[in-house]
């Protein structure tokens, strides 16, 4: 059985690889990452895979009878992985995958069927497939995404469980894939709970289901299974790295190639790692040249193809640099729920639309609210030059003074971190959004940006705060949170004009800030309906959330240690918090889009701010 516990550094491995790079490169300038144990595959899209979309059949179950004998508080026998059938007519088996409900994955449940609106709990998903054993050929089960808890089995036998909804995991089933057909089985489990991440209450849809694609990847026995290539951060002329190959611990010969820089580089592995430095000059990418080189990984036996962008992100002061120059960060929130259409996204045809409204509005940055995107928005908006800020659904008032909380948490920040690290585009990790300060929220807190710096040093840190102290009669707002320390870029989420002040008093707001570092301000906006008219002091009318746009950005254009901003947000989305039937009918208003791909007013009133703005 594969168990999805967070890894632990393997030391001994580290200090045999930094003794090899030593020696190899005979250089003491230290390696931009550090090695990671990483629990998944890396750029499934390189691989050759079956795709297990589809309908699946699904049976729901409040009550987990499928899995519980709650009579006797035992595991059933007759659990439904067990997939069983009567045998005579008189056997009793209430259970029938075959002739019960169908759900399409991806997709979450919550709007395939009307009486699954508002459900949270657990459905059992099937689905048979066939398959053909190939020898030395490793065969991955890779869920991208199921929220919030999952347990697997296949052919009856348990393969693991996850927990989080937004992240990648796999189980190797190389031995438990049987010829002809296979049963796969996923007990789904979205119930919130207080010691989740995120916790009991947010303000999005706590959408269920298997949400995002399942694939069997079929790789050589002995494979390359992660890897990590970026641009020096300090020193543009080496791109450096590493590669992780699996199923050996022999030596293994590693070729890498940047066709495009006529690079091409022979490499060894020791105890299936090694680690490179490659002398370059490429183009470095920018909104503006959102230039990716072709990269080729390979070994005697398997091949790797991915396309990487090469860039430097730092702060200075109070200023984010981009290549060493200044950048202002135009951006907008977004979350990961389909435009036109109901639920979350579940094609890359919805990612482009989203991303195209993001273009169309004039910004060079994204804030993927408020937990890991699926993969293939985080790799389009890097080849549309949209620089990422991307984000752990640590959020709210989750349980801080939790271990296992804190594992979740750390476990869903790696796993982000160990899927996207080859994305030029993603400049800042966020470690929480809103969270009351306090010493054990401090602590957790700096635990996650202490395993930030430790895995990825070469990113920005950073996480939405509320916690601005008002001063005076609130014409002084000052930036004074102690974990201010320890990110790189504080964002700030501040509703001037909507959850406090009025549309007009804004602008007279000064900012002070404690730290001498950027600020973005992460969230600001106002509810409209779209096509609701009237003055703009009349609460939810298109002009009501386009004067708050106005007066906000009168405001943000006095701070002078701002860096960018991410309104809040692109599109109106679904949230259970948002009872007003006439008007918000469980959406949150404050898209600047409509559910129907409508734009509001603030749309332009941002657009234009945006298009002034160097
Ligand atoms: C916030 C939260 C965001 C909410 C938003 C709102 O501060 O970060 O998740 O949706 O406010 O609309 O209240």
């Amino acid at each position: 059985m594969i168990k999805h516990m967070p890894f632990k550094n393997n030391t001994v491995l580290k200090v045999a690889c930094v003794a090899l790079y030593l020696i190899f490169f005979n250089s003491s300038s230290a390696q931009n990452q550090s090695i990671q144990d990483s629990r998944i595959i890396q750029n499934i899209d390189s691989r050759e895979k079956m795709s297990l979309d589809g309908l699946w059949q699904v049976i729901i179950d409040p009550l987990e009878n499928g899995y519980y004998n709650h009579q006797y508080d035992l595991r059933d026998k007759k659990a439904f992985y067990k997939n069983k059938k009567p045998k005579s007519p008189s056997d009793l088996i209430e259970y029938d995958f075959d002739s019960d409900y169908q759900l399409t994955v991806p997709g979450d449940w919550n709007t395939q069927m009307e009486k699954l609106y508002y459900y949270e709990g657990t459905i059992w998903y099937k689905r048979a497939f066939n398959y053909k054993k190939e020898n030395s050929s490793k065969d991955i089960l890779y869920f991208e995404a199921a929220n919030y808890h999952s347990i697997v089995y296949l052919n009856g036998k348990k393969l693991g469980e996850h927990e989080g909804g937004f992240t990648p995991f796999q189980f190797e089933v190389t031995d438990q894939l049987v010829e002809g057909e296979n049963v796969l089985i996923v007990k789904v489990d979205n119930q919130r709970k207080k010691e989740g991440i995120p916790t009991l209450n947010m303000d999005w849809w706590n959408y269920g289901g298997i949400t995002r694609s399942v694939h069997l990847i079929k790789v050589p026995e002995q494979h390359i299974a992660d890897y990590s290539i970026q641009l020096n951060n300090k020193n543009t002329e080496f791109i450096e790295g590493w590669v992780k190959i699996e199923g050996s611990t022999e030596s293994t010969e590693v070729t890498i190639e940047i066709p495009e820089l006529k690079k091409k580089v022979n490499l060894t592995t020791a105890n299936g790692y090694v680690n490179f430095k490659i002398k370059v000059s490429p183009k470095l990418w920018t909104p503006d040249n959102p230039k990716l080189y072709k990269i080729n990984i390979s070994t005697a036996i398997d091949q790797v193809e991915d396309e990487i962008g090469f860039r430097t992100i730092e702060t200075k002061g109070s200023k984010i640099l981009l290549n060493g120059s200044e950048i202002f960060l135009k951006g907008i929130s977004i979350h990961e729920e389909a435009p036109y259409d109901l639920g979350r996204v579940t094609s890359k045809e919805q990612c482009l639309i989203l991303l195209q409204w993001a273009k169309e509005l004039g910004c060079n940055f994204i804030r993927l609210a408020h937990y890991p995107h699926n993969e293939t928005m985080v790799k389009e908006a890097e080849k549309m030059g949209l620089l990422i800020w991307a984000e752990v659904p640590v959020y709210w008032s989750v349980a801080f003074d939790n271990v296992s909380t804190l594992e979740n948490a750390t476990t869903q920040l790696e796993d982000m971190i160990s899927r996207d690290k080859n994305r030029a585009a993603v400049i800042l990790w966020s470690v929480a959004n809103e969270t009351k300060e306090d010493e054990s929220r401090n602590k957790f807190l700096k635990s996650l940006t202490d395993k930030i710096r430790e895995i990825d040093p070469t990113r920005l840190i950073t996480a939405a705060l509320n916690s601005q102290t008002i001063k005076g009669n609130g014409e002084i707002i000052a930036i004074e949170d102690q974990l201010g320390q320890y990110v790189d870029v504080i964002g700030i989420n501040s509703y001037c004009g909507w959850y406090g002040g009025t549309p007009g008093s804004c602008k007279k707001i000064k900012w002070t800030n404690n730290y001498d570092k950027p600020m973005i301000m992460s969230e600001v906006g106002a509810g409209a309906l779209q096509g609701l008219h009237g003055t703009a002091k009349e609460r939810w009318t298109e002009e009501y959330q386009e004067a708050v746009y106005k007066d906000n950005i009168e405001m943000m254009e006095g701070i002078e240690f701002l860096s960018g901003t991410t309104p809040w947000i692109l599109k109106d989305f679904r949230s259970p918090r948002r009872h007003l039937r006439r008007i918000q009918n469980d959406y949150n208003r404050k898209g600047i889009i409509s559910e129907q791909g409508i734009k509001k007013l603030a749309f332009y009133t941002l657009q234009a701010y945006y298009m002034s703005k160097k």
